[in-house]
């Protein structure tokens, strides 16, 4: 069966503590995103970008930095991300910033609740994401979108899916955390979140973490990827805005994307926080590229 998938840009910065994810969407289609995929034998729309406010940037007000714009563009993008899945085409968010995470899912999570199919949400990033208006340190959206799925977050943010909460915390795994502030640590323990943080995956490996992490899905599962490209090392991804030591080297991630794709249950897919304005020469959209191929399934595998 020929494999639909649907581009969505979304070029906007509006959650972020760094102007330039903006440009994210055109540095992924530079990065000649659409024909390798199809080269791959998936049949590829590009949708174009969405078009919704622009960056005033502004200071937090009440904890939250341009909460209007953001539930506007989440609001575009969960209306985009559900109109894909309901033609049965599966939709590949470019963003723009992590804040929009919450309408990818938001519609996600609506899709299989009226398709009866079972969600598990994959979380690759450096943060946890899990911030309130009273927890965050700065105010920024792009640090709150796990916690809004989850329940905790401004009326208009968290009611976009149709359902409060939109998803239930047992439905995520996060990978690749190494950078939680102190009272959004608390929380996502309270909350019961599956976190495979650096420390793990050092001590236990990719593929062990994978496992685990990729455990408990059947045939009726609907895999959702979160990729934030902030979850690679520095080194080989540079063009993100904000970098933390310490991540998946290449081949680690390339593990983590292979193994996700021998599942064959990927359904959608965000790649989120590229930064073009901080990379050097698309360095970082190419590697994002790559990798993405990998979740597709190239395989440098000679085992047959
Ligand atoms: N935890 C910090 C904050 O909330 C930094 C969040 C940065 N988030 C992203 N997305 N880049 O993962 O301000
Ligand atoms: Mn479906
Ligand atoms: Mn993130
Ligand atoms: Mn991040």
């Amino acid at each position: 069966m020929l494999k639909k998938v649907s581009l969505i840009g979304a070029p906007t910065d509006i959650g972020a503590g760094a102007r330039g994810a903006s440009m994210g969407p055109e540095a992924m289609r530079v990065a000649n995103l659409g024909p390798i995929l199809q080269g791959h034998g998936l049949e590829v729309l590009d949708r174009g970008n969405l078009i919704g406010p622009s960056n005033p940037w502004l200071p937090p007000t009440n904890g939250y930095r341009h909460l209007d714009e953001v539930v506007a563009w989440n609001q575009l993008v969960h209306d985009a991300v559900y109109t894909e899945l309901s033609d049965g085409r599966m939709p590949i968010l470019l963003g723009g910033d992590h804040c929009l995470g919450l309408g990818s899912i938001s519609a996600v999570a609506r899709h299989c609740r009226e398709a009866g199919k079972k969600l598990r949400i994959l979380w690759l990033d450096a943060h946890a994401d899990f911030n309130t208006n009273e927890l965050t340190p700065s105010g920024n959206i792009h640090g709150m979108p796990v916690a809004c799925l989850c329940g905790h977050g401004p009326k208009e943010l968290i009611e976009i899916g149709g359902q409060v909460p939109a998803i239930n915390p047992k439905w995520v795994r996060q990978i690749g955390i190494r950078s939680v502030d102190p009272g959004e640590k608390k929380l996502v323990h309270e909350v019961g979140l599956e976190v495979y943080d650096m420390r793990y995956i050092d001590e236990m490996g990719m593929r062990h973490t994978m496992e685990l992490a990729l455990a408990t899905m059947d045939v009726n599962t609907h895999l959702h990827v979160s990729f934030d490209v902030d979850f690679l090392d520095p080194d080989i991804a540079p063009g993100v805005g904000t970098t933390i030591p310490g991540g998946p080297t290449y081949r680690e991630a390339q593990l983590c994307m292979e193994m996700i794709a021998d599942t064959g249950r990927l359904a959608s897919l965000d790649v989120m926080e590229l930064n073009p304005a901080l990379d050097v020469r698309n360095k970082t959209a190419m590697v994002a590229v790559d990798l993405i191929e990998s979740l597709f399934g190239k395989s440098t595998l000679m085992r047959k």
